[in-house]
């Protein structure tokens, strides 16, 4: 799968898969990330990608041409199955989005900034709107950054059994259950009895008791979706 990211700020995209799992996606040629710095594709000596507002009011508007010269050459040189804009005023981001994402071959990601984009951008190439919660951030980059993770670490292959997604928190509506490692007794805190037992059926079953219970305590949202109570 490979993502292209257009972004007025690509320093802020260099770290955030340069390590761990989706490094190694990439090392093994199942991911590629390619940023595209909006800058490049700028008019004029100042390199202008933003402009005031028609109708006036505070905060600056992306400009059209930049955005749409760096999309056109993109686009000239592969299919897209979906180009992505980040905006909080897109629709949150879920799990099953990410399920979806992670089954396509090319993603084209534009990390909206500033007052966003002028509309005309959203209009004639825009497919999907996305934002990752209802809380603002100074620029859509960390949402791409989280969008890639989430979606990369999906990709077939990328994940072994250790990792694997299928026991993920949200993957079937329920929170994740609570997890331990050694040492057994820490300071008189115990791990519970049931998890040292070696009973296959009975710690499926206790994980299962705990995700619910956590879930309906955290989430009730998300418990009434699990009981079909929601879309
Ligand atoms: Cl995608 N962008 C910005 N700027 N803020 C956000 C967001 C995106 N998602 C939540 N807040």
């Amino acid at each position: 799968m490979r993502f292209d990211i257009i972004t007025v700020l690509p320093e802020l995209l260099e770290g955030p898969f340069s390590h761990s799992i989706l490094k190694r996606a990439q090392q093994k040629g199942l991911l590629e990330v390619h940023l595209h710095p909006l800058r490049d594709y700028a008019l004029g000596k100042h390199k202008q990608v933003d402009d005031y507002a028609f109708g006036g009011g505070a905060g600056m508007v992306m400009r059209v041409e930049p955005i749409a010269a760096c999309i056109e050459q993109l686009m000239a040189e592969r299919t897209y199955d979906a180009l992505i804009y980040t905006t909080p005023d897109g629709e949150r981001l879920e799990q099953t989005t990410c399920n979806r994402l992670s089954l396509m071959e090319n993603v084209l990601i534009l990390c909206g900034h500033y007052k966003g984009v002028d509309e005309r951008i959203r209009e004639k190439y825009i497919t999907h709107e996305i934002s990752i919660g209802d809380y603002v951030l100074s620029g859509g980059e960390l949402a791409a950054a989280i969008l890639v993770d989430a979606v990369g670490r999906l990709i077939p292959g990328v994940l072994n059994d250790e990792t694997s997604a299928l026991t993920d928190s949200f993957q079937d509506d329920l929170l994740a259950p609570p997890v331990y490692t050694r040492p057994a007794d820490w300071n008189g805190m115990k791990v519970p009895d049931i998890l040292l037992s070696g009973h296959d059926k009975n710690i499926e079953d206790w994980r299962h008791e705990q995700s619910v219970a956590r879930t309906k305590a955290r989430r009730p949202d998300l418990w009434a979706r699990y009981r079909g109570e929601l879309p």
